[in-house]
């Protein structure tokens, strides 16, 4: 490869990090069963320690989202506990979900709830979950939201739109100065009629109406199976309203696959669209990449370190795209050269200069095949799998 695009791939590279999930590496699974892994983690340090295995090896992952209901059992008593397994494991805690779904109360919804008394909950959770934020230094708050409704007519879809800017308005309110509020949508699922954040535009005008530090939360599975999600990107980007990621891969609905594995191609032109803004306005967007999977058949830690690598190919693969050179090719409308510059970085191997960038960093060249060869699996196999024969309940 030229000199020039192993440069670009370093210097794409020396920027790009990635968030790793607690959820991803406890027992999770379908609604029709889990199976069981015995090295799954069982306790929120077990989840900072796999983390920090994933981080140690790959050196792009320096933090750890938490889910609060999940990871922080004790509520704000828990950020103790978590800035000392942060010390130890050698990885800080990342963005803090709110579990708005889970608890009883929910079954017909939180911020969007016809019960003020559960409005009221909800919010309150919410509150605790930002400041749980301010005491561990996280700067994102990711609200994801089960609320909808199952049948049509049963539920005031314009009133609970008001309920959701007040929730969102106060939850706002409490942010530090520093801290922000992302706001994720998704089509369908728990809710089969409506979802009250269906789509991007729903979290777009939530996200204005909630205050200057909210912003939207993409998660890649979220969209019906022909939308154009780097249009959504663009746009998002061209607001200044594109807050992060939450990165897995899909065929069908919300399946949470390795990210690259149904269609790499997909991330390679968000990704491009990224890298085209911060070209054309000359500043990086400030956008948290994070994963959203969790893998049930696959080994847990592996899946981890497969993605990370795989967003790394195709942050690399994008970055080799020649902005002067598109914009050019755009004004002529001379689309078969724009396309192909597209197609050509696409086809690039940049697995090479990747393992050399590693190198440089003093990191393993293959991240796997040093896990492989670590005996961490093994180690805590051992260690997890009399407590995972016993423990099957999901995330935490
Ligand atoms: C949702 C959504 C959220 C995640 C939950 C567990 O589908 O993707 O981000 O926190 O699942
Ligand atoms: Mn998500
Ligand atoms: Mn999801």
């Amino acid at each position: 490869m030229e000199a020039r695009k192993s440069e670009n791939i370093f210097d794409a590279l020396a920027s790009f990090r990635i968030e790793l999930p607690s959820w991803g590496f406890a027992n999770t699974g379908t609604r029709f069963g889990k199976f069981i892994q015995p090295a799954a983690a069982t306790t929120t340090e077990e989840k900072f320690s796999d983390a920090g295995q994933v981080h140690l090896l790959t050196g792009v992952c320096p933090t750890v989202a938490l889910h609060v209901l999940w990871d922080c059992r004790e509520g704000l008593r828990s950020t103790e506990d978590i800035r000392k397994f942060a010390e130890r494991y050698r990885v800080l805690p990342g963005s803090i979900n709110p579990n708005l779904f889970q608890d009883q109360e929910y079954k017909y919804g939180s911020f969007g709830n016809p019960d003020p008394a559960v409005r009221q909950r909800a919010l309150q959770h919410t509150k605790d979950s930002i400041e749980i934020a301010r005491r561990l230094n996280s700067r994102d708050i990711s609200m994801w939201f089960a609320d909808g409704s199952n049948y049509p007519g049963t539920a005031n879809i314009r009133q609970r739109k008001r309920w959701f800017i007040e929730g969102l308005k106060e939850s706002h309110g409490a942010l530090s100065p520093g801290q922000r509020l992302l706001i994720e949508y998704k089509p369908f699922e728990p809710a089969f009629y409506h979802t009250d954040i269906a789509d991007w535009g729903m979290s777009l005008l939530l996200s204005r109406a909630a205050g200057s530090q909210a912003k939207v939360l993409v998660d890649t599975g979220h969209h019906y199976a022909a939308q154009n999600i780097e249009q959504i990107v663009a746009w998002l980007l061209s607001e200044e309203m594109l807050g992060g990621f939450h990165f897995n891969d899909r065929r069908y609905a919300d399946d949470d696959l390795t990210i690259g594995s149904i269609d790499p191609y997909q991330v390679f032109r968000i990704f491009h669209e990224i890298r085209y803004f911060e070209w054309e306005t000359g500043k990086p967007a400030d956008i948290a990449y994070m994963i959203d999977q969790s893998h049930n058949l696959k080994g847990k830690i592996e899946a981890m370190i497969q993605t990370v690598t795989m967003a790394q190919e195709l942050f690399s693969k994008a970055a080799l795209v020649d902005g002067r050179e598109l914009a050019t090719a755009q004004k002529n409308c001379d689309l078969v050269r724009a396309e192909s510059l597209l197609q050509d970085a696409f086809a690039t191997d940049v697995r090479p200069v990747i393992q050399d960038w590693r190198d440089s960093k003093g990191l393993p060249r293959n991240p796997m095949e040093a896990f492989r060869q670590s005996g961490y699996l093994e180690r805590i196999t051992k260690e997890r799998a009399a407590r995972n024969s016993q423990n099957v309940s999901s995330y935490a």
